[in-house]
Formats: C-alpha cells, structure tokens, sequence
C-alpha cells in the first residue's frame, strides 16, 4: 500500500492555527454569533460523537449501514466493476467495509486530515482485502488527488457517507457536489448518503437524546474553543438547544447563555453574551430524495437509483454526470 502525505501538510501547520484562531474570534465577536462545527472534533468530541452513532435515539448511523449491507449487492451492479472508490474524510473507513466486497473497486483513495489514525485504519484494510490497491491520503478534503498511475484512466467513483452533507448550508452542499462532479468526470460517480425528512418528534428526539451525550457534545465545543484561544469561557453558563426547524428542514443546534456575561477572548478583546442569547454551533439539513437530486441537477449531475429504509428515515443515493 502506498501512502500519501499532504504536501502542504507541515508547511501549512502555523499558519492553519492561526487562522482557525481568527476564523473563531470571528464568529464568536459576530452580531449572530457562531462556531462553525468542525469544531466539534477535537479527541473528546470525537469520542462522545462514536457515543452518539450509537444512541438508540440516533438512527442515522445504523439506518445506513443497514441499507449499505442490505443492498451492497445491487449498489454494486449499478456503479460496475474496477473503479477508484475516493472517499473524502473517511475517518476510520468503517462504512466502506460494507460496500468493498461486492463492488470490489481496484483502488480505494481514503482522505482524512488525522494522518495517523487513517494509516492506522488503512492498514487494517489493506490486511482485510488484499486485492485492492488502497491508497491513503492525509489531506483535507478539498485536497487535489493523485490517482496512482496504475490506476489513471479507471472510472472515479467519491463515497460519501453519514450525512455530512446535511452539515452543509445548500450553497456549501452544491459546491461540493460541483466538485465531487469534477472528480468524478464524465463516467464516474457519487455515492451518499443523505439523511431524509421525517416526523419532527424523530428528529428532535435524535439531537437531545435521554442520556444527554449530544448536550456534551454540543457544550464541549466550548471547551475546545477555550483550549484553541487560551480563553476561559465558562461552560457551566451555557446549555444546549436543538430542534427541527421545519421551514428550513434543517436541525439547529445551539448554545444558549444562561445569564448575562462576559468573557475575555483573548489579550485584546472580550464578549458579552446576554441572557438566552445562543451561539449557533451546526445545521443539519434534511431532504427528500427530490430536494437533494434537484440539487444535485444544479451540479449537472443526475440521480441514477437509490435505497431507503422501510421507515424512510434514510438514503443512499448514486448519481452519474448528467
Ligand atoms: C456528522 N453529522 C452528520 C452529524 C449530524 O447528524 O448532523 C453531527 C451530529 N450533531 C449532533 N448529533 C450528530
């Protein structure tokens, strides 16, 4: 297996933190303010959301790999034999497992940003399926690819799963179905998975789950933050807010103050949050298998077939070049 370190990896190290750094002073001294999500995962936020892929309240996660298992088969028959299989942020390429049997891709590209965690990950794989060229990439996900030589004029295929499409506003979701369009080319194709619109009780219930993990979540954002700009926001003067905003089909997550406060941010500047006053933390979009293809038409790419659970509560759809 070949590995592939971002070239622009270590050059890009002090400059990046710096930028993270104001990109958070931004959102955090904005009239609305904001933290956008990415945030959420530094190690503990990455524990807590394996927690939440497992709450009995969240039923993304396990809804999909169902899907994927059930119908690997057939999803296999429609996207066709020996492609390059990209995966952009593929963590720790667990969903991929389910789908690499039947399709049998001659590559695997997964891309991840935690370099020693996806080597780990890919290394394993490799060990399980021998017979595909895997080929990890430590980059984030708007990276160029190298597509290995051997593997150049073979069908691109970019596996997108978990929903972290619905992390996106539709602007941000067009863009990278323009980009996963321009990967792909003109005989490749995209395979995601899209969380649908459903019930608000079902939704509201998977954001605020009994146990409270997605609250910690939510809240250790703010943790993360104090630890990035070596301030001391008090977490305890916040709680967590989530609900199903039915106009724009999408979950909101907030953060909302307890009581009126202030914060020193940094050597220079302060916050004042008044009481009830949220900081917007993540969006979580919801479609219909229509509003996501007519989206994706924008992209000039078009629906090819697609699996849903008998709930309806979830999709896998793939998409070939319009
Ligand atoms: C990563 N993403 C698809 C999750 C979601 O459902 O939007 C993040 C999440 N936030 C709270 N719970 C899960």
């Amino acid at each position: 297996m070949s590995q592939a370190i971002g070239s622009t990896a270590l050059k890009t190290v002090f400059d990046e933190s710096d930028l993270l750094k104001q990109e958070l002073l931004e959102g955090l001294l904005a009239d609305d303010k904001y933290i956008n999500p990415k945030f959420f995962y530094d190690e503990y936020g990455s524990q807590l959301f394996e927690k939440i892929m497992r709450l009995p309240e969240y039923y993304p996660t396990r809804t999909e790999i169902a899907l994927l298992i059930k119908y690997q088969g057939e999803i296999a028959s429609v996207i066709g034999k020996d492609k390059v299989l990209i995966e952009p942020g593929a963590g720790n390429c667990e969903k991929v497992q389910y789908i690499l049997p039947a399709l049998k891709p001659s590559c695997y590209i997964p891309i991840d940003i935690s370099a020693d965690f996806l080597f780990e990950c890919a290394n394993k794989l490799q060990t399980k399926f021998p017979d595909i060229d895997i080929h990890a990439v430590a980059d984030d996900m708007k990276a160029r690819i190298d597509i290995p030589e051997a593997f150049k004029n073979n069908d691109k295929v970019i596996f997108y799963p978990g929903s972290t499409i619905g992390n996106y506003k539709p602007d941000e979701a067009l863009e990278f179905l323009k980009h996963s369009r321009e990967v792909a080319g003109e005989d490749g194709g995209l395979l995601i998975g899209v969380d649908l619109q459903k019930d608000k009780t079902i939704l509201d219930a998977a954001y605020n789950d009994k146990q409270g993990i997605t609250a910690l979540f939510n809240l250790n954002v703010l943790s993360h933050v104090n630890k990035l700009l070596d301030c001391d926001i008090n977490v305890d003067l916040f709680e967590h807010v989530a609900f199903y905003n039915e106009k724009h089909c999408r979950i909101e997550m907030h953060l909302q103050s307890r009581t009126e406060h202030q914060c020193q941010l940094d050597n220079t500047c302060k916050v004042n949050f008044n009481e009830a006053e949220r900081i917007h933390t993540e969006y979580s979009y919801k479609y219909t298998v229509e509003s996501f293809s007519e989206l994706a038409i924008e992209a000039n790419l078009k629906l090819e077939n697609y699996w849903i659970d008998e709930e309806a509560l979830f999709s896998v759809q793939y998409y070939t070049a319009l």
